[in-house]
């Protein structure tokens, strides 16, 4: 192989490394949902750090009937659906017919400190965007899936 040969033959390899990297970037890594949610949803970060102060925007990927109980926030929340249909209501306790559905397009604001909970109707991807540092308090604090995971006690 000529030098003019292996330098181009770099310079490929090169560009094809270059378009793979950009490639991973466009594309989500999706893993299980963090602990303080409970589990059977996917989840991927978009952009920022939902555990530091500033902007952040993560996904959820969600199965038919994933119910999120009622919990709140110290911050805003915007929910914005990729696809499926998400269902939310506003108060401490679940309530089908009071509750809201938003479709693909749609998006949602809830306030600070609103105890709200949410239910996924088929498989169901959002966007949860807000400024960080992102918590969740469970208005039962027997629905936190970080208290369910603890060993009992006897
Ligand atoms: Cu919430």
């Amino acid at each position: 192989m000529s030098s003019r040969t292996l330098t181009l033959a770099v310079a490929a390899l090169l560009g094809v490394m270059a378009g793979t990297s950009q490639a991973q970037k466009a594309k989500l890594t999706w893993g299980p949902a963090p602990p303080f949610l409970p589990s059977g949803a996917k989840f991927a970060l978009v952009s920022g750090d939902p555990g530091k102060t500033g902007p952040f925007e993560i996904e959820l990927s969600m199965p038919n009937g994933y119910t999120i109980p009622p919990h709140w926030h110290p911050t805003d929340e915007n929910v914005a659906v990729k696809s499926g249909e998400f269902r939310f209501g506003m108060g401490d306790k679940i309530d089908t017919k009071s509750m809201k559905a938003l479709k693909p397009g749609q998006s949602g604001s809830l306030p600070a400190n609103g105890h709200h909970y949410a239910r996924a109707h088929g498989p169901t991807v959002v966007a949860v965007s807000g400024n960080g540092p992102f918590a969740i308090t469970y208005v039962n604090q027997a629905d936190d899936p970080r208290t369910k995971a603890k060993p009992k006690a006897k």
